[in-house]
């Protein structure tokens, strides 16, 4: 069995859910939040055996883009009369992150 951890952004994760469950396949939704832009995203958790591992990525392919986000500097210390202008960065956000693991045990009590 394999458990797949899928980082994708909340605008896809209903879309994501919804396919998963409707393919027969078990799904946990996470609320949780990227380190680098510090906002929200959700963390998919699900538990297959390894004969739909492909079935469960190409799910998630297929409901997931790549979209740019804006990230805005915090400005520095400046000297009095000197100006900061906070130009935002944008960042390729993927379509989705995902980590395969290796299932010890699977129990369901
Ligand atoms: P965030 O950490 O908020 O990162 C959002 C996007 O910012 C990343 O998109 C990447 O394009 C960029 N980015 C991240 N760290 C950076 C850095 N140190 N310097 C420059 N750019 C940086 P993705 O790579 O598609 O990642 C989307 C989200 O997936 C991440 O949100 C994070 O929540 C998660 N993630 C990505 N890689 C991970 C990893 N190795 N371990 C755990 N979570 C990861």
């Amino acid at each position: 069995m394999k458990l797949v951890c899928a980082i994708v952004q909340g605008e896809d994760a209903a879309a994501c859910v919804r396919a998963l469950s409707s393919s027969g396949i078990s799904v946990t939704r996470l609320q949780s939040t990227g380190g680098f832009l510090q906002q929200g995203n959700v963390t998919l958790l699900t538990g297959v055996d390894e004969s739909r591992l492909d079935q469960v990525l190409q799910v998630i392919r297929e409901n997931c883009r790549e979209r740019n986000r804006y990230l805005t500097p915090s400005p520095p210390m400046v000297e009095a009369g000197e100006m900061f202008m906070p130009y935002p960065v944008e960042v390729q956000v993927g379509g989705a992150t995902i980590f395969v693991l290796n299932v010890e045990t699977f129990q369901r009590l």
